[in-house]
């Protein structure tokens, strides 16, 4: 075939800035190193002209939240490294159960530390979306939370809005994830985005680990379930200038 021209379909593309907040920048109290320094390509990437919609998640804890490690009895409560067994809080799914890392108390809702930071340009952000609002489910996807329960009735008790169905009204082609943490909130976003139909992309610059050396990891993880990872000088990052 001599020209490809047109042959990819439609490019419709959405950018998805997770959990860019107080408590997960330092001196926050789940701080990820470094977590501050991606808000000025995050930024840049907020300002491309070919978005068709840029949203904000909020990581949005009730205070007596599942993943909090002080609500939790000892000796099994320590931060980062005891793990509680979560049962599904979804009616007649309370059989089903996924282990839960333990985290410190974080942005709990309408605190200071579930603020978005302020070097992150608010004014370029269209949709803000709540997350992890059950106080019995961790959810660090902004699609679905840990047991992946969609059933409205279910769904709209962790989660203020139907991501999917947001971008499925406007035609989006391909989702761009951003922000914190890439081992948990990134990943798991970008995974449900491409299990939602989306083409998937993770910018390697624009995000931060927990843990940074499970990057690499992380990384084959997410290539394994259909999302690309790409560095912020890519071909892919010049097509959102032009539309
Ligand atoms: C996150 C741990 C706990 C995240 C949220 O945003 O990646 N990590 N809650
Ligand atoms: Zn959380």
């Amino acid at each position: 075939m001599p020209f490809a021209i047109g042959t990819d379909g439609p490019f419709v593309p959405a950018l998805i800035v997770v959990d860019m907040q107080e408590d997960f920048c330092p001196p926050g109290s789940l701080a990820v190193q470094e977590g501050r320094d991606i808000a000025p390509l995050i930024n840049c990437l907020l300002s491309e002209s070919g978005f068709v919609t840029r949203i904000a998640t909020q990581d949005y804890h009730p205070s007596d939240h599942i993943s909090f490690a002080s609500n939790h009895p000892p000796p099994n409560n320590r931060p980062f490294e005891s793990c509680i067994e979560m049962k599904n809080p979804a009616p007649g799914k309370e059989m089903e159960t996924r282990p839960q890392q333990l985290w410190p108390v974080h942005c709990v809702a309408d605190s200071p530390g579930a603020e978005l930071i302020p070097e992150i340009r608010a004014d370029l952000i269209d949709v803000v979306v709540h997350k992890g609002k059950h106080s019995q489910v961790e959810m660090y996807s902004a699609f679905a939370d840990a047991f992946g329960n969609s059933d409205p009735a279910m769904a709209e008790k962790s989660v203020n809005m139907d991501i999917a169905e947001l971008l499925r009204d406007h035609k989006v082609t391909d989702v761009f994830v951003v922000g914190l943490a890439g081992d948990y909130c990134v990943k798991c976003t970008a995974i449900d985005a491409a299990k939602a139909g989306f083409r998937s992309w993770i910018v390697e610059e624009a995000t931060k680990c927990v843990v940074p050396t499970d990057w690499e990891k992380v990384k084959q993880e997410v290539q394994a379930a259909g999302v690309s990872v790409i560095h912020a000088d890519d071909p892919m990052i010049q097509k959102l200038a032009v539309r």
